[in-house]
C-alpha cells in the first residue's frame, strides 16, 4: 500500500519533470529581452517548457561555460542564444554544448544588428549555429519547437495546425484584396 505522502511526492516530482525546461533561451544582457521575448511567447503558445537566463560571453564567461557544459545534463534539448554587437554568446555556447544552438542577432547601436548577424552566422566548420534573421526570435522559437517535434507526434500535429492557420489567415487577406 502506497502512503498518500509518497504518492503526493511522486506526483510532485513527476509534475516537475514534466515541466522542466527543454528549451534554454539565453541572452547576453537584459537589454536583449525585448527582442528575445518572442521566443518565449511562441514556446508558451505551444506549451513548451523553457527557461530564460542572462548569460554573457564577456561579462560572465565562467557562467557561460558552465551553462554550455551542463545544459544537456539538465534536460535541455535546444538552446536559443541572442546577443547584439560583438555577439559571441551563441558561438561560444555552441563550442561547449552538444545541443543544437539557434542564434538570434539582436539589433543594437549604429549597425542595427548587422554586426551581430555577421558574427553569429560565420561559425567555423564543426561548430554550427543555426542563425535566424536579425531580431527574429519568434523564428528561433519555432525552429526549436520543430526540432523537438521530430520526436513528438503531438507537437508535430500542432505545428501542422499552426501552418494551416497561417495559410488560412494569409488567404483571407487575399480574398479581402479581391473583393
Ligand atoms: C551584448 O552586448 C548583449 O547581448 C547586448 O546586446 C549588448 C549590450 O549590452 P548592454 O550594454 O545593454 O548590457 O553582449
Amino acid at each position: 500500500m502506497v502512503h498518500p505522502d509518497q504518492r503526493l511526492a511522486f506526483l510532485i516530482s513527476r509534475q516537475r519533470s514534466i515541466m522542466s525546461a527543454v528549451v534554454g533561451i539565453v541572452m547576453g544582457s537584459d537589454s536583449d529581452l525585448a527582442t528575445m521575448q518572442a521566443a518565449a511567447t511562441i514556446c508558451q503558445e505551444f506549451g513548451i517548457a523553457y527557461e530564460m537566463r542572462v548569460v554573457s560571453a564577456h561579462r560572465t564567461p565562467a557562467l557561460m561555460a558552465e551553462y554550455g557544459q551542463t545544459a544537456h545534463e539538465r534536460g535541455l534539448k535546444v538552446i536559443i542564444a541572442g546577443a547584439g554587437g560583438a555577439a559571441h554568446l551563441p558561438g561560444m555556447l555552441a563550442a561547449y554544448t552538444p545541443l543544437p544552438v539557434i542564434g538570434v542577432p539582436v539589433p543594437i547601436g549604429h549597425l542595427q544588428g548587422v554586426d551581430a548577424l555577421m558574427s553569429i552566422v560565420q561559425m567555423p566548420g564543426g561548430v554550427p549555429v543555426a542563425t535566424v534573421a536579425i531580431g527574429q526570435a519568434k523564428n528561433a522559437g519555432l525552429l526549436a519547437i520543430q526540432i523537438l517535434a521530430t520526436a513528438d507526434a503531438t507537437l508535430q500535429a500542432k505545428l501542422i495546425e499552426y501552418k494551416q492557420t497561417m495559410a488560412a489567415e494569409s488567404q483571407a487577406k487575399n480574398t479581402r484584396l479581391q473583393s
